[in-house]
């Protein structure tokens, strides 16, 4: 029997591991309002503070209920005083206005949100006075690299919501690709729309070949076969790194070493039932879409999909698995510091059962 969300805040656990996640939102101006403070912390390098308020906000996502009275907001985990303040006095409040018609956060909000542009980048354009996209391509001084020069030629699609109907004409593009190239591979639908997500800013997914060695020639395969169809706009391959000697590994790795490739496709209106999310006025019948996908061996299937299926959820249950079971947790394996041994998955819930977790379904980890 599932066991319903808390309703008592004294109930709700600290890591998003422990709570069960969907969609449903129903603090949504609080969370949006702690995902602008958060932001602007990290703009400024203060990354202590900036998890401190997206852990909140993924705590205030997680509850069946909406936040009003005191009481209650001290008893949940994650919340210190500065939060519950902020959530009683001033709701979506008078800082966060503040930041919000901030230059420098405008900025390097503008900037990051282009493909290839992070915030180093972000920031170095905005110290030499950059303040607009005519600003930075006029600038004969600055060097785009390939993805910033395709981020900046898409911008108007890639940074334009990808729907459902559109990851599932991608999913039926990119599966016959596999097939074509290998009859018993396999495409795995991964990401924010494996969690059941209605939008994305992409679509990411894994793809498997049983035969052992052969996950990087599937995915040169597949953007060649891509290539060949003309719908390749943008490849950026990352050849295997992986080694499963090298593990594990101490520091916390955001990556993984697994081949992958990130992509801009070119997805054709009549591939898509109800047609493509586009802006008024346009009238082209096809749009750029991001795609991510990954190539891992086999044996770290399981590990790659509890991975890449995301979201605050994934970082507290690596941080769960070392601060509670001494284990460590990433998208290439699970190890254990007593046994000193790597435990074998097949499935998520074997990595869930190692770990002594309830299994939580994909679309309960919208953390
Ligand atoms: N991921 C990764 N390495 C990458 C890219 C992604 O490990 N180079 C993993 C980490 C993320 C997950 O994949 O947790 C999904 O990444 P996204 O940034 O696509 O996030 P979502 O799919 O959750 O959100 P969105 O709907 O915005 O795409
Ligand atoms: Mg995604």
């Amino acid at each position: 029997p599932e066991v319903s969300t808390p309703t008592s805040a004294a109930a709700v656990s600290q890591y998003a591991c422990q709570r069960r996640t969907t969609t449903e939102n129903h603090n949504k101006n609080l969370t949006d309002a702690f995902e602008v403070l958060a932001e602007n912390y990290e703009f400024n390098g203060m990354e202590g503070q900036c998890l401190a308020f997206r852990r909140a906000a993924s705590v205030l996502k997680s509850l069946s209920w909406e936040v009003r009275s005191s009481e209650r907001v001290h008893e949940l985990p994650c919340l210190g005083e500065t939060m519950e303040e902020l959530i009683l006095q001033y709701g979506r409040s008078f800082e966060v206005n503040k930041i919000l018609s901030d230059e420098r956060y405008q900025t390097l909000k503008l900037f990051t949100s282009v493909f290839g542009v992070g915030l180093k980048t972000a920031e170095k354009w905005y110290r030499r006075g950059l303040r607009t996209f005519p600003d930075v391509l006029e600038e004969p001084s600055i060097h785009l690299n390939r993805m910033q020069q395709s981020g900046f030629l898409h911008y108007g699609d890639i940074s334009r919501a990808v729907s459902k109907a559109e990851a599932q004409a991608l999913g039926s593009i990119i599966d016959e690709a596999v097939h074509a190239i290998t009859p018993d591979g396999t495409l795995t639908l991964t990401g924010g729309f494996r969690r059941g997500k209605d939008f994305g800013h992409d679509v990411d997914f894994i793809v498997t070949t049983p035969e052992r060695g052969q996950e990087e020639r599937l995915l040169t395969s597949i953007i060649q076969h891509l290539k060949q169809q003309g719908i390749l706009l943008f490849s950026d391959y990352q050849s295997s790194s992986f080694d499963m000697s090298k593990l594990p590994s101490h520091r916390f790795e955001a990556m993984d070493h697994f081949a992958k490739c990130f992509l801009i496709l070119r997805l054709e209106g009549r591939e898509v039932e109800g047609g493509l999310c586009r802006a008024e006025g346009d009238s082209r019948d096809w749009r750029a879409v991001r795609v991510d996908l990954v190539s891992p061996p086999p044996d770290r299937f399981a590990f790659t999909l509890l991975g890449w299926t995301g979201s605050r959820f994934e970082r507290d249950l690596r941080r769960f698995a070392r601060l509670e079971r001494r284990m460590l947790l990433d998208n290439h394996a699970l190890f254990d510091k007593t046994k000193k041994e790597f435990l074998a998955a097949t499935t998520e819930k074997d990595i869930f059962a190692h770990l002594g977790l309830e299994y939580i379904e994909p679309w309960q980890r919208n953390a």
